[in-house]
């Protein structure tokens, strides 16, 4: 199987940890590409995004969502989805927050990348607000991250380590208002899919 992924890309290195998670990384050959130039991409996925996964000739799987769960078809030994259905939709949950919390980022950074001049002070604040609620709703409802590792708590600590990727030097403090979060989080990415999954931009 190739997989296409990017280093920067949050959905790219959740696929990639799921690899990692359930042991099947000798079964992948790693394709880095950047999906904003790669000429071909439209071809595989017609979204033009990264992750996407070919699975012989003929199968194509995008959306990291889809692969992931396709993933741990794979693998009976492991589970990163609950089997019980109120763990596998809280489970869910988490992805769903953590995926559009990304988004909030990746609209942030690309407002702030504009000429001082042309950005919108109003569109900063309300992705900022809407980033902090996100990181408040993980803390308040942490009962709902376990300590077995799932799809979620996958989801969840690729959206904070996206957080220290884009805002390097604190510009973006989260931690001490959310000591629970936080103390998962600097335990979550010392687990050796994390370590060498690291965003990185090229
Ligand atoms: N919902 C998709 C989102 C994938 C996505 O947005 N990928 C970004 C990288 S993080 C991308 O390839 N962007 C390039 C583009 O949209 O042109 C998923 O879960 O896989």
């Amino acid at each position: 199987m190739q997989l296409y992924y990017s280093h920067y890309s949050p959905f790219s290195r959740k696929v990639r940890i799921v690899i990692e998670e359930l042991g099947l990384k000798d079964q992948f050959e790693f394709i880095q590409i950047h999906p904003e130039t790669h000429r071909h991409l439209s071809e595989i996925n017609p979204l033009g995004q990264v992750p996407a996964l070919i699975l012989n000739q003929k199968e194509i799987l995008f959306n990291s969502k889809l692969i992931c769960e396709y993933l741990s078809t794979l693998k009976v030994n492991k589970k990163l989805y609950p089997d019980d259905r109120i763990e596998y939709f809280k489970s869910l949950r988490l992805q769903a927050l953590s995926d559009s919390a990304v988004r909030y980022i990746d609209r942030l950074v690309e407002e702030q990348f504009k000429p001082e001049n042309m950005q919108s002070s109003e569109k900063i604040q309300q992705c900022r607000k809407t980033i902090n609620e996100c990181l408040d709703w993980l803390e308040k409802h942490f009962d709902n991250i376990n300590h077995q590792i799932s799809i979620g708590e996958i989801s969840v600590a690729c959206f904070l380590d996206y957080i220290g990727f884009h805002f390097r030097d604190g510009r973006f403090e989260w931690k001490s208002q959310r000591p629970n979060l936080a103390n998962w989080f600097n335990d979550f990415k010392q687990r050796p899919s994390m370590l060498s999954t690291k965003y990185h931009s090229i």
